[in-house]
């Protein structure tokens, strides 16, 4: 994914690595989706963790690099910025219901959550 620079490379900061006028995202989600970060995307266990911070007041895991707003939630799967019921539906339709994630889950590379939970 290439994006147009905003300005200097200092503007660019570590996420972007700068050309003349394009910006190359170098974007890491690897754990987005998967709040344990074990590869398996989804399973029970990621489903309780998403649960935990929906509803029971968990800290949200936050990951750098992965979006060009700073950090993003792993639990926040449809990238609005919280992980709420919405996000564990989704996650519960990969875990238990065979939807596939690639379809089911946003790209925080693509699409910039706010990032109110990870500061
Ligand atoms: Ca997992
Ligand atoms: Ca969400």
């Amino acid at each position: 994914m290439t994006q147009t620079c905003a300005g200097s490379l200092a503007t660019c900061g570590g996420y972007y690595t700068c050309g003349q006028v394009i910006c190359a995202i170098a974007c890491d989600c690897v754990c987005h989706g998967d709040p344990n970060c074990d590869g398996i995307k989804v399973d029970v266990l990621d489903v309780v963790a998403a649960v935990g911070v929906a509803f029971r007041n968990q800290p949200s895991t936050c990951d750098a690099g992965c979006t060009p707003n700073g950090r993003a939630e792993r639990t926040d799967v449809d990238c609005d910025g919280d992980t709420d019921v919405l996000d564990v539906l989704k996650m519960v339709n990969v875990a238990f219901r065979n939807a596939n994630a690639e379809t089911e889950f946003c790209k925080p590379c693509d699409t910039p959550p706010p990032s109110a939970n990870c500061p």
